[in-house]
């Protein structure tokens, strides 16, 4: 491939020896669901394939295996456990799954917290993550596929994928990365002002 060295089929299989079972069934549905996007927004196909197979690669690490990275957290993801795999993954994805695009890097980096200005190849990858049909729960995903399939408009989406997020995590009194809040509130004049 053009993107690594390693077949679909090696990178699936090193994939499997790092993730638990339910973990890799998800990465296949954000493989699936990533290549679906792709297709519907005129993005590379091959490049999503990748991202969205790869997206959760450091997710099953240790805290302290996760923590020797720690020096590539924003300061708002040190609160939280929980978006350290996210930077981790992108550093893994390049350095043991010979990913060579910073595109696809800057999606697995991205596809926690977010970021201002995403391009459109990483918010189908952060949007495949939350409405893949493998092992996403159909109440959370329908919310976000509705928007996505009546509007075709990929920051309407990502509006309502950061709503049902940030609710969740009020809901269960955890801490809220002031980034994600900030491309919440960015997303939100962004809509405003084209409606
Ligand atoms: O890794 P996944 O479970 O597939 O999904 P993810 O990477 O989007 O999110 C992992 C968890 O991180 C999810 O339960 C939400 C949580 N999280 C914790 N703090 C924040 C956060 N997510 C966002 N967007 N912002 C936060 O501040
Ligand atoms: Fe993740
Ligand atoms: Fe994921």
């Amino acid at each position: 491939m053009i993107y690594t060295k390693f077949s679909i089929e090696e990178l699936k299989d090193k994939l499997h020896n790092c993730l638990n079972e339910e973990r890799y069934i998800h990465s296949l549905g954000v493989m699936e669901m990533s290549v679906k996007l792709a297709k519907e927004y005129n993005l590379d196909e091959e490049k999503a394939m990748l991202a969205g197979l790869l997206h959760d690669c450091a997710k099953c690490f240790s805290k302290t295996e996760l923590l020797k990275y720690s020096d590539l957290f924003e300061d708002c993801e040190k609160l939280t456990v929980k978006t350290w795999h996210a930077p981790v993954g992108a550093i893994i994805a390049k350095s043991d799954y010979d990913i060579n695009d910073d595109e696809i890097l800057s999606a697995i980096r991205w596809h926690t917290i977010g970021k201002n200005n995403m391009s459109d190849f990483e918010k189908i990858i952060f949007l495949a993550d939350k409405i893949e049909h493998r092992t996403r729960e159909i109440e959370f995903r329908e919310k976000i596929e509705s928007v996505l399939n009546t509007s075709h408009n990929l920051d309407l989406a990502l509006l309502k994928s950061f709503k049902i997020t940030i609710k969740s995590l009020l809901k269960r009194n955890l801490p809220i990365c002031y980034q994600t809040v900030d491309v919440y509130n960015s997303l939100l004049e962004k809509v405003n002002d084209s409606i």
